[in-house]
């Protein structure tokens, strides 16, 4: 059983982590962890390529000290040095560093200064209110790391789903080796394409007599075994996701796809219209009375209560149901639909490649276009590019589109939205662009009133064309900031600006319902990868189906437009 790339890059993170806890080298560091990134992202196994005695691809930021210990956790499973560093440390500072809010530098100090070496520790420490005198830390960090410990202890962790994908897709694999099985599908919120899942909900059906789920229980990746039964299973495999299995026979396919898809609240509006019919619908089929009537495909079961198929992203029970009665439901957006990627970086802000290195892959894609959005000056850790640095790019991507047809390099950037609502560069170099891409990259913490009041400033300089990754959040580790997007939605409609759904699998603002929040708004949003390096064009899949989850189509978004269209729209009213 291979190891996940998601797995290395957490081996490495977590050695960066101690690393620095341990004060060594900052760039030693940062090499750990950009390495833990590129690997994170790469879309084949990298353990499976080690395996089959492939060379390693070229990783940006992995040479060759880097490369041995890849292969020491491809071969033996765990790292000599981070086993030697934890031991050396004493304690778990690795679970410290992973809440959000402490990062290595605090743990470092709190290890330092009141000997915390584990979750316990800290508690304790939170408790003798010690953490607030020590300096840089105070009240209100203190309270930070109260409200993130309890918010921990609350709930099991969710998977994100693009984590969860590289789980199962191994799984999948692995099932699919197994002696008959004919059919494996993963149902659940997973299927839905929700940003986190809780579990995997796998169906499987397979020939008769054969013992398929002695053998799912098998996989090597299987840390526990929690129930067993012929067509019912649960294990939990070694990242902590637990997986429902269940066998299920042909005839019940469809009934048990839908049943096991949800959710909850789409089925039971789907099972109460059934009644009403003088039907049942369980996940065995559709009966009347003892018969069974349908139940072998989806759509079989949905025509039993006079409904279309509902693509599984829009069952949440959102009016999805009341839509396909009216046949009124969206024809979703799709992959293919996306012609261009509107927010991408390069080496000359906080990117990995070059600029050709990045059209070149964009082209490669199949994309008509792609934004150049380097970092502003006021960015400074990400390499914030000033007006006259912009300039030198500009002047570059001209010289580069006059080289090549058939593929546009449109003139942008990420302009920082300072704390006062003005624009990080004069609006003399604004006007040189094609389109901008705003964003908040700082004072996260201002009140809802003056966030909002911020971001409405902002549109309001007529350069202002799309708002980035709206919320700021990070999923499982940053909270939105405070702000009010209808009020925001409101006035963008007015001024004619844009929104951006950032596919990042961490970052995914807009959410499903804000999508169709804009959407009813008449605002377009733009799906961008936020690519910094090659491998994160990958992402849009992600923004794509949230998008669906949002009941967008292909016309309600910025980037599924030839440019000669998509300027018009951008033009500000
Ligand atoms: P998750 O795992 O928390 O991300 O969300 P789901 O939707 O995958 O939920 P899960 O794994 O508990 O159950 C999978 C599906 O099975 C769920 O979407 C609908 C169906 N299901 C589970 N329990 C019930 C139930 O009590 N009644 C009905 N009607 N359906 C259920
Ligand atoms: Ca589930
Ligand atoms: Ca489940
Ligand atoms: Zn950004």
């Amino acid at each position: 059983m291979p190891v996940h790339n998601a797995e290395i890059a957490e081996t490495l993170n977590e050695l960066a982590d101690l690393l620095e806890i341990e004060g060594e080298n900052p760039y030693k560091i940062r090499a750990y962890r950009n390495a833990a990134r590129s690997i994170e992202n790469y879309t084949e196994n990298i353990a499976s390529l080690i395996q089959a005695g492939r060379t390693l691809p070229h990783l940006p930021g992995v040479g060759e000290s880097i490369g041995n210990k890849i292969d020491e956790i491809v071969k033996t499973g765990h790292l000599e040095k981070l086993a030697h560093l934890e031991q050396k440390l004493s304690g778990h500072l690795a679970e410290l560093v992973a809440i959000p809010g402490l990062g290595p530098k605090r743990v470092k100090i709190l290890h330092e200064k009141l000997g915390i070496n584990n979750l316990e520790d800290l508690s304790r420490a939170l408790e003798s209110k010690a953490i607030r005198e020590i300096p840089g830390f105070g009240e209100k960090t203190e309270a930070h790391i109260q409200h993130e410990l309890e918010r921990r202890q609350q709930s099991r962790p969710r998977l994100k789903l693009a984590f969860a994908e590289q789980i199962a897709t191994s799984l999948l694999d692995y099932i699919h080796t197994i002696e008959g099985i004919k059919n494996a599908i993963i149902a659940g919120s997973f299927r839905r394409r929700l940003e986190t899942v809780g579990d995997l909900d796998i169906l499987i059906t397979c020939k008769t007599g054969s013992n398929a789920m002695k053998e799912v229980i098998l996989y090597e990746d299987v840390e526990e075994t929690v129930s067993q039964g012929e067509t019912r299973s649960t294990v939990r495999l070694r990242s902590g996701l637990q997986v429902d299995i269940r066998v299920v026979p042909d005839a019940s396919y469809g009934a048990a796809l839908l049943y096991f898809t949800g959710s909850k609240s789409h089925n039971i509006v789907i099972r109460t219209m059934a009644v009403q019919k003088g039907l049942k619908i369980n996940e065995y089929g559709v009966f009347k009375d003892d018969t069974q009537v349908a139940g072998k495909t989806e759509e079989s079961v949905y025509a039993q209560v006079d409904l279309p198929y509902i693509e599984p992203e829009l069952r949440e029970n959102r009016g999805e149901i009341e839509a396909a009665q009216k046949n009124q439901l969206p024809k979703l957006i799709q992959i293919a639909d996306i012609v261009g990627d509107l927010h991408v970086h390069t080496k000359a802000s906080d990117g990995s490649y070059t600029l050709e290195e990045m059209a070149m892959a964009a082209q490669r894609r199949g994309y008509q276009y792609i934004a150049i959005t380097e970092h502003t000056q006021q960015t400074r850790i990400a390499h914030g590019l000033d007006e006259k640095r912009l300039t030198e790019r500009l002047k570059r991507i001209d010289r580069l589109n006059e080289k090549q047809s058939g593929f546009l390099i449109l003139k942008s950037a990420e302009v920082d939205i300072l704390e006062d609502g003005t624009l990080d560069l004069p609006n003399r170099i604004l006007k040189e662009l094609d389109l901008t891409v705003c964003s908040v990259h700082s004072n996260f913490n201002l009140s809802l009133k003056k966030q909002t009041e911020r971001i409405v400033r902002a549109m309001d300089n007529p350069y202002f064309n799309i708002l980035g990754h709206p919320t700021g959040r990070l999923i499982g580790e940053r909270e939105p900031y405070a702000v009010d997007l209808k009020q925001i939605m409101d006035a963008a409609s007015e001024r004619g600006c844009y929104l951006e759904l950032n596919a990042q699998p961490d970052r995914l603002d807009l959410r499903d319902i804000d999508c169709k929040a804009a959407k009813d708004f008449g605002i377009k949003v733009a799906i961008s990868s936020d690519a910094h390096k090659i491998s994160d064009f990958n992402n849009m899949r992600y923004g794509v189906d949230q998008a669906r989850r949002g009941w967008l189509e292909a016309s309600d978004a910025l980037n599924t437009r030839p440019w000669e269209t998509l300027q018009r729209v951008l033009q500000r009213i």
